[in-house]
């Protein structure tokens, strides 16, 4: 057994999303995105998508917690926690305000320079996303989102642009953002910020859903070609929502249950990384008239336009029975999952698993041998400010230690090769799934509610110093 901690040069981090944190929705010549047509809902209440955006509705996303004005005093605050790197995303509708456009926005793109700047001033590396969330709802009413392979070229031109304009400041990218959420086509939400897509009422979901994924990774491939024209010392990696099936029990169908659930991860990760599409999806499609175009010439491009690492978020595991056992309820993915009698479950329901974690970076390594980025994890919870003014997470530091601990072993004791970890909303910022501020990551508290009311004034929370400390011992003092 071989004890040497992680690399020196391990990348310790936050993440976040242009969408869920900077405001100015309008401001600077940024168009509409997805994003900023979706309404503030809470756990159990889903954010409703209006056509467009109407006045009287809470677009929690429009001023969010106005990062767009206060980027320099927070990028500070994650320098004094001695973060190395910093996951963002490039808000496309600041830089293409339609996404058709012929001429990019100047302003939006001086912006994301004085960002990238202000990062690394503070030698923090920029880690960005180019689609999270956050298409151009132009897309969407003009050309039916990624229905249309249109919007391949919208998206390699938006890439190109930026890659070409930060070629110096950013070297680590990814394409889209938890690519494979909407492989669950039940959820409104996930085919609408994955894609930019509103199912029709009777249509077949699942043609719809794999013929616009496919679409988007035809269009990661191509950027990561053409990324590499650009500098060839980027990294590109994809994006992959890792929540692992388990089986509910060791009967054999409950195994193989589980095999084929997890398919919904694998599919995306497989092309991505192979470059081509399994046979299983072949097959899953054959059987059920699905019937995705593609070319001679896509194909190509999928084998030559291959990532060079994965990007993952770990939030939590699932378990899937074949059987209605006690405890079962429906699920939109899988039919109905079982609550995990051996693990705990946040007050969202996501049931917190730091082994499942380990589990993960173990299966990703076997299957795709390639480097690993924990690019998000960490635990919503809603925090209470002292009369003092502290705010005392120890629920949060306990999820983040104990999913330290299991990434560890990963890298120590089962040879996974891991570049980071940057724990989701490093600052309160709004919840992509509900669109409440209450549900909070941050270690960086922001004053403000899911009405909308605060001062928006930024506080330490305890998680802050203790994550100082993990980040200066390079992980060895949780
Ligand atoms: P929120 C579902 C399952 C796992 C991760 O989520 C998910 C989702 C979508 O809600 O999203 C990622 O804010 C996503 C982030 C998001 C974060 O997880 O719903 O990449 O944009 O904020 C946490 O609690």
């Amino acid at each position: 057994m071989t004890k040497n901690g992680l690399p020196n040069n391990f990348l310790w981090g936050g993440a976040v999303a242009a969408h869920q944190l900077e405001g100015g929705w309008n401001k600077g010549g940024k168009g509409v995105s997805v994003a900023d047509v979706m309404t503030a809902g809470r756990h159990g209440v889903p954010r409703q998508i209006t056509d467009g955006v109407i006045e009287g509705f809470n677009y929690p996303n429009h001023e969010a917690i106005d990062f767009y004005s206060r980027y320099k005093g927070d990028i500070k605050l994650f320098a004094e926690m001695g973060f190395k790197c910093f996951r963002t995303s490039i808000a496309w509708t600041r830089i293409f305000p339609n996404g058709d456009d012929k001429q990019p926005n100047e302003e939006g793109l001086q912006f994301y320079d004085q960002l990238f700047d202000e990062l690394l001033k503070y030698g923090i590396e920029p880690v960005v996303t180019l689609s999270h969330f956050e298409m151009p709802y132009h897309l969407v009413k003009k050309y039916g989102g990624f229905r249309n392979r249109k919007c391949i070229d919208f998206f390699v031109k938006f890439s190109e642009t930026v890659m070409n304009r930060y070629k110096d400041k950013v070297k680590y990218w990814m394409t889209f953002n938890e690519i494979n959420n909407q492989a669950d086509t039940s959820m409104d939400f996930a085919s609408f910020t994955n894609s930019g897509i509103k199912y029709e009422e009777g249509e077949n979901r699942e043609q719809t859903m794999y013929q616009a994924a496919l679409y988007e990774l035809i269009a990661s491939a191509k950027v990561v070609k053409l990324g590499k024209k650009i500098n060839p010392k980027f990294q590109i990696g994809c994006m992959l929502a890792f929540v692992p099936v388990y089986p509910y029990s060791c009967h054999p169908d409950d195994v193989m249950f589980a095999t084929e659930a997890m398919r919904n991860r694998w599919f995306f990760g497989d092309v991505h990384v192979h470059g081509e599409i399994p046979n299983y999806t072949k097959k899953y499609w054959e059987r059920n008239g699905l019937n995705i175009e593609y070319t001679e010439e896509d194909e190509k491009i999928l084998k030559e336009g291959t990532v060079d690492y994965i990007g993952f978020s770990y939030y939590m595991s699932k378990v899937v029975s074949t059987r209605q056992v006690e405890g079962s309820k429906p699920d939109g993915e899988f039919g109905y999952t079982v609550r995990n009698p051996y693990v705990k479950a946040s007050d969202w329901d996501w049931q917190i698993d730091p082994v499942g974690l380990r589990y993960s970076l173990n299966v990703l390594y076997e299957r795709y041998n390639l480097p690993l980025f924990i690019v998000e994890n960490g635990l919503g919870a809603r925090d209470v400010v002292e009369e003092d003014g502290s705010i005392n997470d120890d629920y949060r530091i306990q999820y983040l230690k104990d999913h330290i601990v299991e990434m560890k072993k990963a890298v120590e004791l089962d040879g996974v090769d891991l570049m980071g970890y940057t724990p989701w909303g490093c600052i309160d910022l709004v919840s992509a799934g509900t669109g409440e501020m209450e549900k909070r990551y941050g270690f960086i508290y922001v004053d403000k509610d899911n009405e909308g009311n605060g001062t928006l004034e930024r506080r330490k929370k305890k998680s802050f110093h203790w994550y100082k400390h993990v980040i200066e011992t390079n992980g060895e003092e949780l």
